[in-house]
């Protein structure tokens, strides 16, 4: 059985989602990041290298690591649960392109934030997010999803890094943004991945 390594309310909680969406079995195994132990007592340097979730061993014990691999792994994986578009399909290259984006300028965009102990830092990291924010609230105004007109992978790692924005105080409000949380947060599949997290209120 696969195994998603995690840790609560990480990016990895976007690969959780989708594993709960796919229909495919699979097991948890919670990690903590700054200690790299495993629930079970491994060094999980062991199994990633990198230190990093999310992180997912393949029925054959592969280790698959990056957001956007395992995601597409996932969706690949499971055509019926129409998580992406076919190879060929204009909708797939849409999905990673909205993808490569909460990759590579959202989520890595928080990183002072988390990590800094310089206040100035913050500050530029939250400037920085709010036009973000605002980019993307202009364009979730008339429409239900980030990329296509169903959900799919990049709508899962969108609300997982929006969610992370709890994080910073006094931010203006951004009403397309806070139905799309909504939206994506009444899935059955969204509410069973962060019950499994003890995410929940
Ligand atoms: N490039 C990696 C980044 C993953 C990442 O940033 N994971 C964070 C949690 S959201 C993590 O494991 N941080 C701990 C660390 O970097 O030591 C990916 O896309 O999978």
């Amino acid at each position: 059985m696969m195994r998603l390594y995690y840790s609560p309310g990480a990016c990895s909680l976007t690969q959780h989602i989708l594993l709960c969406m796919s229909g495919m079995e699979f097991s948890v195994e919670r990690v903590d990041l700054k200690t790299k132990q495993t629930e079970h007592k491994r060094d999980f340097r062991e199994v990633n290298p990198h230190g990093q979730v999310p992180t997912l061993e393949l029925d054959n014990h592969t280790i698959l690591t990056e957001n956007i691999a395992i995601a597409q792994y996932i969706a690949d994986k499971t055509p019926s649960a129409n998580l992406i578009a076919p190879v060929g399909h204009d909708d797939r290259y849409q999905t990673l392109s909205w993808l490569s984006y909460v990759a590579t300028e959202l989520h890595k965009a928080y990183g002072p934030i988390f990590k800094s102990s310089v206040q100035a830092e913050k500050d530029a990291a939250i400037k920085v997010l709010e036009d973000k924010f605002q980019a993307l609230d202009a364009r979730l105004k008339d429409r239900k999803f980030i990329a296509t007109e169903s959900f799919t992978i990049a709508d899962a790692y969108l609300y997982v890094v929006l969610r992370w924005r709890k994080i910073i105080p006094n931010l203006p409000s951004y009403p397309a943004i806070d139905s799309f949380m909504q939206r994506v947060e009444s899935l059955p599949a969204v509410q069973q991945a962060l019950k499994q997290e003890g995410l929940m209120a």
